[in-house]
Formats: C-alpha cells, sequence, structure tokens
C-alpha cells in the first residue's frame, strides 16, 4: 500500500498522486459506504492501483469548497465586476477562522478602478492588515503576483471567492500552462454562471493550490452566535474591557467592541456586517 494525496474528484472517481508525483484514477473500497467515509480533495489516503483503503486523519476540513488539510486560504475579492464586498470579505473571514485555516486577502482587477478609488478602498483594508497579509493584483496585466507566491511557497492552497472574482485567472497568470477556463460573468437573471465546476489541487512550485467553483451565497453552517464573536481577531484584542464576560458585543452595557465603533477606530463596515451576521445566525436557528 502506498501514501498519497487525493488531488482531483469527478464523478466518482478520484485522482491521487504518489511522492513521487504518479497519477492513478481509482475509486475507494465499497466498505466506505457503510462507514459513512467520504474522501475529498486534500485526503491523505493509503491506496493501490485499484482502490482508495484509508483515509488518513485530517488536519482540517473546509465545508465549502470541500476540500481538506488546508494550510491557507486565499479569499479572492475583485474590485469590480462583481464590486468589492465588506460583507462577503467578512463572511468568508470567519468561515475560515472556523475552520482553523489562516487566510491571506488578495483584491483582483485593480486595473478596473481608478487611482482614487483603488486609494480609498485600500485606507480601509489597511485596518484588517493588523491580522491578515493583503495583496493586490491585476491578473491581466501580470501585477502583484510575486508577493502572494511568496506567501504560498510550500503550503496547500485553496482560492476561494465569489463566482466570477477571478480565481481561475490567477491561476493562470501564476503558471500560464494551466490554460484553465474563465468567463465573463453571466448578466441573466443577475446570477453569476460558475465556469469552475469542480475541485482540484494544482502543483505550483512547491506547494499545491486548489482552484474552486465560485458560489453565489454563503451561509453559516453550525455556527452560533457565541462562536462568531470569538473568530474575530480585532473583537478578541477588544473583550476584556467589556464590562460582561463573554459579551457579544451587540447591546451589553459598557462593550469596548462597541465603543471602538463608536469612536471610529474599528472599520465601521465591519462591525456592522458583524451585526448582521449575529442575526443571520440567530434567524437560522429559529428555522430549525
Ligand atoms: N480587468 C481584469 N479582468 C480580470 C482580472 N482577473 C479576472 N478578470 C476577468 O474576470 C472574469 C472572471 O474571471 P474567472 O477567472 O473566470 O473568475 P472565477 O473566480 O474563476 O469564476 P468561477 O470559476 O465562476 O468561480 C473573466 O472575464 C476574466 O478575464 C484582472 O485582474 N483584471
Ligand atoms: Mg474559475
Ligand atoms: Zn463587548
Amino acid at each position: 500500500m502506498k501514501k498519497g494525496k487525493i488531488i482531483r474528484l469527478i464523478g466518482g472517481i478520484y485522482t491521487v498522486v504518489d511522492e513521487n508525483a504518479n497519477k492513478v484514477d481509482i475509486r475507494p473500497i465499497g466498505l466506505f459506504r457503510y462507514q459513512n467515509i467520504s474522501p475529498k480533495v486534500g485526503d491523505n489516503v493509503l491506496f493501490n492501483e485499484d482502490s482508495i483503503y484509508e483515509v488518513l486523519p485530517r488536519r482540517n476540513d473546509l465545508v465549502r469548497p470541500t476540500i481538506a488539510n488546508v494550510d491557507l486560504a486565499i479569499i479572492i475579492n475583485s474590485c469590480k465586476k462583481p464590486d468589492f464586498s465588506f460583507y462577503l470579505l467578512d463572511q468568508f473571514l470567519a468561515l475560515v477562522g472556523s475552520a482553523e485555516i489562516d487566510p491571506i486577502i488578495v483584491l483582483t482587477k485593480i486595473d478596473l478602478m481608478s487611482d482614487t478609488e483603488l486609494n480609498i478602498l485600500k485606507s480601509k483594508l489597511h485596518y484588517y492588515e493588523q491580522w491578515y497579509p493583503v495583496c493586490y493584483i491585476d491578473s491581466k496585466h501580470h501585477q502583484g503576483i510575486e508577493s502572494l507566491l511568496s506567501l504560498m511557497s510550500g503550503k496547500v492552497c485553496v482560492l476561494s471567492g465569489q463566482t466570477g472574482a477571478g480565481k481561475s485567472s490567477l491561476m493562470n497568470a501564476i503558471d500560464p500552462n494551466l490554460n484553465l477556463k474563465t468567463d465573463e460573468i453571466s448578466k441573466a437573471l443577475g446570477r453569476g454562471k460558475h465556469t469552475t465546476r469542480h475541485v482540484e489541487l494544482i502543483k505550483v512550485k512547491d506547494g499545491w493550490i486548489a482552484d474552486t467553483p465560485g458560489f453565489s451565497k454563503l451561509e453559516f453552517p453550525e455556527m452560533t452566535i457565541q462562536s462568531l464573536k470569538d473568530l474575530y481577531p480585532d473583537f478578541i484584542k477588544l473583550r476584556n474591557d467589556c464590562r460582561f464576560n463573554g459579551c457579544l458585543h451587540v447591546n451589553e452595557p459598557d462593550c469596548a467592541v462597541k465603543k471602538a465603533y463608536l469612536d471610529g477606530v474599528m472599520l465601521k463596515e465591519r462591525y456592522e456586517n458583524y451585526l448582521l451576521f449575529h442575526e443571520a445566525i440567530k434567524a437560522q436557528k429559529r428555522r430549525y
């Protein structure tokens, strides 16, 4: 039996690569179905030429995109087409944080913004740089790619972001041989169509990157209002100054987080979106 990594799943067939970069297309043994094990991209497995026999323990496990053992989540946000959204960025940061994966924030399509627009956006995103790396990229003209690559070196990275944000274009800019399919977002019904349809890990320099299908809507599965607040490093820094232990930073008196918001120390959008997520999670719980 050999040790390998699942790098692709299409129509029930798994592509597994071993330590010498040899690939095989195989299925898991039938027993997995009864044990409720479903191997996924990123899994380290024991296999032979016929089947996957064992899934080794996962370091972490993302549900959306569905991938395991990720070191870094590269959160792809376009400046325009679709427009940049703090709501989506913060939602991603919370989801990635709940999976205990380190994020990198990437802004793509900077060429579509005027200098003035871009500087305003940069000054706001400066707030995030206290906790996360932020990169600015123009895949079309190959700008900013190197600084991102240096952060990704030797890691298993997943690109996630809204459909049309430029994930596949970024991968093509990193390695033109990939020739991944990219497309304009569909204007039909105001919904983007997904150009990328499956998750696949691709070897890039000394690491792996997964291009993933974009999405048009995110949810907060299994998150509670109590766990949400702990996914904000900026809140954690302030929480000892809140009057109450376990303060949710919503309606409590003498809340240091709310004070930072009111004083303009905290990015306005960040706190306001937190309140929206808080409400969304409460509403989600009521549905069950
Ligand atoms: N001007 C400009 N256009 C870009 C840039 N990056 C991507 N685009 C364009 O944006 C559109 C969407 O890019 P994709 O790379 O297909 O987006 P995606 O995130 O992979 O989309 P899905 O696979 O549907 O999730 C394409 O028309 C690209 O040419 C950029 O840096 N500058
Ligand atoms: Mg794509
Ligand atoms: Zn508080």
